[in-house]
């Protein structure tokens, strides 16, 4: 009985967890949100379209076995099938289970290095940023602007909680990035969903991934190799401005520093009804 009154209220709640569940975010995460963050770049749309092929191949699996096993239970228990019978071979359906998971696995394996080589393989770039990872916070470097360089820390005043850094990584909408990634201390990971990148900062070693931010916005992500005490504490935000911003913002960061391009860029942003402000005067950020 009570069995009874618990399957209708189990489905109940999944039900309205589903009801709840919230379209992914762009750039962050949103509150009761299912699958993964919403793509800004041509990685993370492949990320997004074989994570959709895998979910199908892997519903129709699941689906099958259970409907195999439903027939089992019906049609070969003891009391529709008294009498079993003594089969133990059959080459046919032997044959079959061993290539269908073999073309399964081939039609997995395509799209998947496909996708491997699109992130490993970088094309030409329009310019480097360099990330180094450091106990708890990350290091900039511009290389291609007069050497730029700033330290991003977590800013615990701004939003969202946990994501937001004082200082901000900006780059061009539409430009291929690479990011060339270290660490000074111990092993850090530079990641950023909405990108799809995630690339492990190694203290002496130089590894290198590449973006292609294609909507303009601000990006979050996290330190993603657990690197120590506040690993959850140094997050990395990066803003997509479009080419004149960029560069509006390079110019005064090399006249006057990256905190003052950081205030000229806002107050470009602002003007230009990309960026709204909080009661508090700071940016409420998407
Ligand atoms: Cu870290």
């Amino acid at each position: 009985m009570r069995k009874l009154i618990a399957t209708p209220i189990l489905i109940a709640t999944f039900i309205a967890m589903a009801a709840q569940a919230n379209a992914a975010g762009l750039g962050q995460p949103v509150d009761w949100q299912l699958g993964l963050q919403q793509a800004a770049t041509p990685v993370m749309e492949f990320i997004h379209s074989f994570h959709g092929f895998l979910l199908i191949i892997i519903t129709v699996i699941s689906l099958f076995v259970l409907a195999l096993l439903i027939y089992v239970m019906v049609k070969f228990n003891a009391k529709s099938n008294p009498t079993p019978s003594k089969t133990s071979h059959n080459t046919f359906i032997e044959v079959v289970w061993t290539v269908v998971p073999i073309l399964i696995l081939i039609a997995i394996a395509i799209p998947s290095f496909r996708l491997l080589y699109f992130q490993r393989e970088l094309p030409a770039a329009d310019m480097t940023v360099k990330a180094i990872g450091n106990k708890w916070y990350w290091d900039y470097e511009y290389p291609d602007h007069d050497g730029i360089s700033f330290t991003a820390a977590i800013d615990m005043e701004k939003e969202p909680r946990l994501l937001a850094t004082d200082v901000e990584v900006v780059v061009p909408v539409n430009k291929v990035i690479r990011v060339i990634v270290t660490a000074n201390d111990v092993l850090h990971s530079w990641t950023v969903p909405s990108f799809g990148s995630k690339i492990d900062a190694v203290p002496g070693r130089l590894n290198e991934t590449w973006f292609k931010a294609e909507k303009e916005g601000v990006f979050y992500g996290q330190c993603s190799e657990l690197c120590g005490k506040d690993h959850a504490y140094m997050p990395i935000m990066v803003r997509v401005v479009s080419e004149d911003e960029f560069k509006a913002w390079v110019d005064k960061a090399k006249t006057a520093g990256v905190e003052e391009a950081q205030k000229h860029l806002a107050s470009i942003l602002t003007t230009r009804g990309k960026l709204a402000l909080n009661a508090a005067g700071q940016p409420a950020n998407n």
